[in-house]
This record gives structure tokens, C-alpha cells and sequence, in this order.
């Protein structure tokens, strides 16, 4: 007995570093952070738990409402550029974007290339 729960403790310990080292990215933080108000972005930030894949890591962004028109169908803004570098997703959009209430749906993949998702909102004003 006291021989196998020798044994089994380091065999434990190397079942668990698997998922340290390939833990899945979790957003830590993004600006515009979620649910707030800025002024009009020109670049949004993303920044994950994990190291990214740069080409399979990515977001949608939508418009949901304007000033004069609040939760309009979702209006898909397109044209921006999306760089993963290192833990952050940079987005550059190609304009300013307009007052209006947002919603982004983001996808990150690390190093076990298991496809996560989230989403969050933020209103430009
Ligand atoms: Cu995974």
C-alpha cells in the first residue's frame, strides 16, 4: 500500500502539467472592456490567458442599435484586421466606429488547438 501511494503521486503530477501547459484561453481583459461606454474606437484589444494561433484566433463584430434606433438587427461590421501577437488579438477597424451599441464574438485558440468562444458588448458613444 504504501508503496503504490508512492508511485501514484508523481504519475499524478505529470497527469495534471498536460493542462497547465495547455490550458484553454481565457479572455483576462479587453478594451473596450465589456459593457462600458467609449468614445468612438479605431482599435479594440483583446488580451488572453494563453499564448494565440494567430491565424485561427479571430472575432464578428456586430452593430445591435444605434442613437435613433435601438436593437435593430444585428448589422455585421466588416473591413477591420485582426492580429494575434503573443496572448493579444489586435483589431483594426478601417474607421472609427459610429455611436451605437456593439456586440463581439470572439474565438481563440491556444495551444491545444481546442476552439474557444465568448462574447461581450460595449456601447460607443
Ligand atoms: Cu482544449
Amino acid at each position: 500500500m504504501r508503496r503504490l501511494a508512492l508511485l501514484a503521486a508523481p504519475a499524478l503530477a505529470m497527469l495534471a502539467l498536460p493542462g497547465a501547459a495547455f490550458a484553454h484561453p481565457k479572455l483576462l481583459s479587453s478594451n473596450p472592456a465589456p459593457n462600458t461606454a467609449v468614445a468612438k474606437p479605431t482599435k479594440l484589444t483583446l488580451t488572453f490567458s494563453e499564448e494565440l494561433v494567430g491565424p485561427l484566433s479571430g472575432i464578428e463584430l456586430v452593430m445591435t442599435g444605434m442613437p435613433d434606433m435601438a436593437n435593430h438587427a444585428p448589422m455585421p461590421i466588416k473591413g477591420f484586421k485582426s492580429v494575434a501577437s503573443g496572448k493579444v488579438l489586435t483589431v483594426t477597424l478601417p474607421r472609427a466606429l459610429p455611436a451605437g451599441t456593439y456586440n463581439l464574438k470572439w474565438h481563440a485558440v491556444a495551444g491545444d488547438q481546442h476552439r474557444i468562444e465568448g462574447q461581450y458588448a460595449f456601447t460607443v458613444r
